[in-house]
């Protein structure tokens, strides 16, 4: 089984992530991660931290001459600003934020919760899911994180060439696929920056080139839907998942939602298995299971919870009505929150794909691989 678990604290030594049951055999090319890290920390909207971190992945363990060993892989990030043994305690819990309800919890104290519910947590899960990229790239399998509204604004995606979108992308300061309506997402942050308020939105993944049949119609814990929007979920901020039409298909009737079937039998070589879908409102996810066409997710992330203007909130010491603390903070995380929803669906889906053709080496799951489409081709 291909696990994660990350630990660290958002002004401690590092952040680490500890990925278990990775294939032997992979070769690591630790400037792609590092690319994904930084992606990560940009964006319009951040705020001072990220001018202090450049963050870089170590690998502590399970490699050796620059591949994976099918061992554990521990894989750090640096905090530079690890000042938390100087930090002190805050006594006024923000709104939306762990710490009222985390200090509670633990019967102690704001600064133990918030250091670890902070979202700098995510620096471990994109270096785990750019990991994940470069084995789910081996078999064609691209993943793909965009922005696709801010607030209330829409900024539509676009179909095109991966390459194409890619470049669109990297160019623009919310990473959406719409030029045209970046400058209006830029003004409206610096509207809220200048209010002392802080933007959410909605990010979406499609990834390509799936195999049919990764996750499982056959028990509720093994459906990737399901599965997808566990890891999703449990991103910091994130309130709400769908999965192709979403919500929407609630509002339409059967004929309007569900993907007619056809084929092509001139053009079976990919894993597609040459059927072709006229739309792709499942998302490509039918019965829990991937069905062969591209995976499409939106997550919706609510506004970050550290206000410059802060909400009203209670002193814990002396039980009397304050405002709620300020620490420096960003007013949109919305872009690195595309990386991070893309980097989890990457190691979700690198799970899956674990699960169904093997997780000892790259050469063993290549040719189970190989050997599956041979077998679902014939079927
Ligand atoms: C966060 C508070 C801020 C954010 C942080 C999440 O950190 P700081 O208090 O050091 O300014 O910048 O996110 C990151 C550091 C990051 O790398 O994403 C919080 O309280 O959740």
């Amino acid at each position: 089984m291909l696990r994660l678990l990350t630990a660290g604290e958002s002004h401690g030594k590092a952040l680490v992530a500890l990925v278990d049951g990775f294939p032997a055999g992979l070769t690591i090319e630790s400037a792609a991660i590092d690319a994904e890290l930084q992606r990560r920390q940009g964006g319009y909207g951040r705020g001072g931290r990220q001018k202090l971190e450049v963050d870089t992945v170590e690998f502590l363990s399970g490699v050796w001459q620059g591949k994976t060993l099918g061992s554990p892989l521990a894989m750090q990030v640096i905090n530079r600003d690890a000042k938390l043994e100087r930090l002190k305690e805050l006594e006024r819990p923000r709104p939306g934020h762990g710490d009222l309800t985390g200090a509670i919890k633990f019967l102690g104290s704001i600064r133990g919760v918030l250091e670890r519910a902070s979202a700098r947590e995510t620096a471990a899960r994109v270096a785990a899911g750019a990991l994940a990229q470069q084995l789910l790239a081996l078999f064609g399998i691209q993943v793909f994180g965009y922005v696709v509204q801010l607030e209330t604004i829409p900024a539509p995606p676009r179909d095109g060439e991966l390459s194409e979108l890619r470049a669109v992308r990297d160019v623009s300061p919310m990473y959406t696929l719409s030029p045209e309506v970046d400058p209006q997402l830029v003004a409206r942050v610096d509207e809220a920056t200048a209010a002392g308020d802080t933007l959410g939105g909605i990010v979406e993944v499609r990834v390509m080139g799936l195999p049919f049949g990764l996750g499982s119609h056959t028990q509720w814990d093994q459906k990737l839907d399901g599965l997808l929007a566990q890891a999703v979920m449990s991103i910091q901020a994130i309130k709400g998942v769908e999965i192709g039409l979403g919500f929407e298909a609630a509002r339409r009737p059967g004929s309007q939602v569900h993907d007619e079937i056809a084929y092509d039998p001139a053009d079976n070589a990919g894993p597609d298995l040459g059927y072709r879908r006229k739309t792709n409102n499942a998302g490509g996810l039918e019965a829990g299971m991937t069905n062969g066409q591209p995976l499409v997710l939106r997550a919706a992330m609510k506004p970050i919870s550290t206000l410059r203007r802060p909400l009203a909130s209670i002193n814990l010491e002396s039980k009397q009505p304050e405002n709620a603390a300020y620490e420096r903070s960003d007013v949109c995380a919305l872009a690195a929150c595309s990386v991070i929803v893309e980097s989890v669906v990457a190691f979700t889906i690198a799970q899956a794909f674990c699960e169904k053709f093997g997780h000892d080496s790259v050469a063993e799951i290549q040719a189970r691989y190989d050997a599956f489409l041979q077998l679902a081709r014939a079927r």
